[in-house]
């Protein structure tokens, strides 16, 4: 087997080396309006969008390096039914107590409701036809979807993780991917987080006990692993 191996920190990722365009997906988690679009749900929460912004011209360079080697490109929206029945209590309530209640309209339609102009992803970042989308209910993209599922089917080993939130969907999403025994990259320059202080100890969780979770880098240095 030819190794190849990105740059990285703690450990140079895939700590095996086996990085593949069939066996490794680029995941894009929640780059939707709602978490960094103008009228979005974090917009009405008062929240800096400039911090959740800043994450989608590095993933578009990524986007564009991982789809001209053939990599997987997957896509995660979070979002609830219209009729509201799978979003639970408390989450309804929280969101409303800091005036930005799911379900209820705002600028851009009704917040984190799915087929809501709000819930879509990005123009910027919008998927092609043959990547998957997984639209989840939660924080983490495993909990009642199929993204394991499809995961597996693909024979997908290697997860490189972009997306926002930092310390919420991405953090969830990798701690239970590691879990689950894939073996996880997230690419610093392609995420953010509502506040700078947690996405720094974001970076810093993942990087404890030698790679409690993964290996943390810049997109530079995947995008020159993989040419
Ligand atoms: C949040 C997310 N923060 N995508 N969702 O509610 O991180």
């Amino acid at each position: 087997m030819t190794t190849r191996f990105v740059k990285s920190d703690p450990y140079p990722y895939p700590f095996n080396g086996d990085l593949r365009p069939d066996n490794t997906v680029l995941l894009i988690i929640d780059m939707q309006t709602d978490f960094c679009g103008y009228g979005g749900y974090v917009d009405k929460m008062g929240y800096d969008l400039s911090l959740t912004r800043a994450p989608i011209e590095p993933i578009k360079r990524v986007l564009t390096a991982a789809r001209a080697k053939g990599y997987h490109v997957f896509h995660t929206r979070e979002g609830h039914r219209p009729d509201l029945a799978d979003l639970p209590e408390n989450k309804r309530w929280r969101s409303a107590r800091i005036g930005a209640g799911i379900g209820e309209k705002g600028p851009c339609g009704r917040i984190l409701i799915r087929g809501e102009a709000g819930w879509d992803i990005i123009p910027e970042l919008a998927p092609l036809p043959n990547e998957p989308v997984i639209d989840k209910p939660g924080k983490g993209s495993f909990y009642a979807t199929d993204l394991n599922l499809l995961l597996q089917r693909r024979g997908i080993r290697n997860i490189v993780l972009t997306g926002i939130t930092t310390d919420v969907c991405v953090h969830t999403t990798m701690r239970d991917a590691n879990d689950r025994g894939y073996e996880c990259l997230l690419l610093s320059d392609c995420t953010g987080a509502t506040d700078y202080g947690n996405y720094l100890a974001a970076l810093k969780m993942i990087q404890m006990q030698g790679g409690v979770f993964g290996t943390v880098t810049e997109s530079k240095h995947f995008i020159e692993a993989i040419q």
